[in-house]
């Protein structure tokens, strides 16, 4: 798209007090970032400092009329409020403001969703979370939701399917919450594959531009898209690398976090972020220059704990580094904590040394009962683990050894301790 015939849009926020309206900004430069990954751009900002909150249409009436009279005379034809509205108040709001379409957040990520996601599982997530969130939002208010490219909030990979009859919405949720349902099965059967090679899983997790795919095509030698730009990723992707001490792990990068993030999109990505939950280790990837960090890893850490992956051994990345100052990078040197940039490679092999030793503490003993006619494993795992201690008994040798996720995984049927 092409500056000239870019949408415009006002952006719109409530600060609760005076001392919120800071906040309120910074979310808001954010969701400009959003806007103008989605391919629009943000002609104005208004934000509205105020205790009560009108249930109508959330602003107050002196604000809307403010944003009406900006929108006649400024060639906007999008609000997006930076928060989340019912079907009723975009109702409500469309009615009042002339010449708009409102969206909110939530909807706006939806769309750059769409525009991103590439797998059929991605599309068909997209798709869910749309339906189940965007849908009811946008059916009854006039905007027909079969026509091509109805403009930010209303694309969707099943946009022409769009029914606009609730009952058939039901059936739609229905259905796609059924192939989802296979796909995420097929993951499993995949993971189940994986698990039993026994290799390490590293989860690349973080904030939205973090640099999480930049990480994984510097360690694996892939050429995963990476992009200056909201929501790059939407698939998972898992490549297998080598450590220095010869080891293999499998990294696989995931869909970034960001503020506000929806329960239900949480919900619908559920299939590819059990990617996340499977890992044995989580790298929790920042951007060192950016003053939102704190708020950033914070969001981050919810989402982990929601998806029940709090208990994880943990390492954070601060990344981008080649554009800080070294000096205040080095200054913090801790056991789970690490300095890098994913381009240039700087710090890579102090990240390798962390995760190695993240692995040696993953290592457990185990009682193993081996077969008399499968001999040859116990001197397998003299070669390539830590054997204490050897017994013969009935039915087997009973050996004891210090085993990783991998060891684990290539006896684990004849683990008996
Ligand atoms: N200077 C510098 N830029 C980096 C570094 N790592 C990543 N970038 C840039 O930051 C932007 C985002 O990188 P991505 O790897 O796409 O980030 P991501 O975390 O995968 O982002 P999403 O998939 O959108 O959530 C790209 O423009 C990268 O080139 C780094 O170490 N130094
Ligand atoms: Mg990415």
């Amino acid at each position: 798209m092409s500056e000239e015939n870019r949408e415009l849009a006002v952006l719109i926020s409530i600060a609760a007090s005076g001392a919120e309206v800071e906040e309120c900004e910074r979310s808001l430069d954010e969701l400009e970032r959003l806007l103008n990954t989605a391919g629009a751009e943000a002609k104005a900002r208004v934000i509205q400092v105020k205790e009560a909150f009108d249930p109508r249409t959330c602003i107050g009436k002196g604000k809307v009329a403010e944003v009406a009279e900006l929108v006649a005379s400024s060639g906007i034809t999008l609000a997006v409020f930076d928060f989340e509205l019912s079907p009723a108040q975009i109702r409500n709001l469309e009615n009042d403001i002339d010449g708009v379409r409102v969206i909110d957040r939530s909807m706006l990520i939806l769309d750059i969703f769409a525009l991103h996601a590439t797998s059929g599982e991605g599309k068909l997530q997209v798709e869910l979370a749309q339906l189940r969130y965007s849908a009811p939002r946008l059916i009854g208010k006039g905007v027909e939701l079969s026509r091509q490219g109805g403009g930010i909030g209303s694309r969707g990979p099943g946009e022409s399917k769009l029914e606009t009859d609730r009952r058939h919405l039901r059936e739609k949720i229905s259905s796609l919450e059924g192939r989802i349902k296979e796909l995420e099965h097929n993951r499993a059967v995949m993971r189940a594959k994986r698990d039993r090679s026994g290799i390490t899983k590293i989860g690349i997790v973080g904030y939205t531009n973090a640099g999480k795919s930049t990480l994984l095509n510097k360690i694996t030698g892939s050429d995963v898209l990476s992009e200056d730009k909201l929501f790059a990723t939407l698939d998972p992707t898992t490549r297998k690398a080598e450590l220095p001490t010869g080891e293999s792990v499998l990294f696989t990068d995931t869909v970034g976090f960001i503020r506000k993030l929806p329960h239900h999109l949480v919900k619908a990505f559920k299939s590819t972020l059990d990617e996340v939950v499977y890992s044995d280790i989580l790298l929790i990837v920042s951007d060192v220059n950016d003053p939102e960090v704190p708020e950033h890893l914070k969001v981050t850490e919810e989402v982990i704990e929601e998806l029940g992956a709090a208990d994880k051994p943990k390492i954070y990345v601060y990344n981008k580094c080649d554009l800080s100052d070294a000096a205040d990078i080095s200054a913090a040197d801790r056991e789970d904590t690490v300095f890098i940039s994913a381009k240039t490679g700087m710090g890579i092999d102090r990240l390798f040394e962390l995760i190695k030793h993240e692995l040696d503490r993953l290592k457990k003993a185990y009682k193993l009962l081996i077969p008399y006619d499968k001999q040859s494993l116990v001197s397998d795992m003299y070669n390539n683990f830590v054997v204490t201690n050897v017994e013969y008994a009935d039915g087997g040798v009973l050996v004891e050894a210090v085993l990783d996720e991998r060891g684990r995984g290539l006896y684990r049927s004849y683990i008996v301790e």
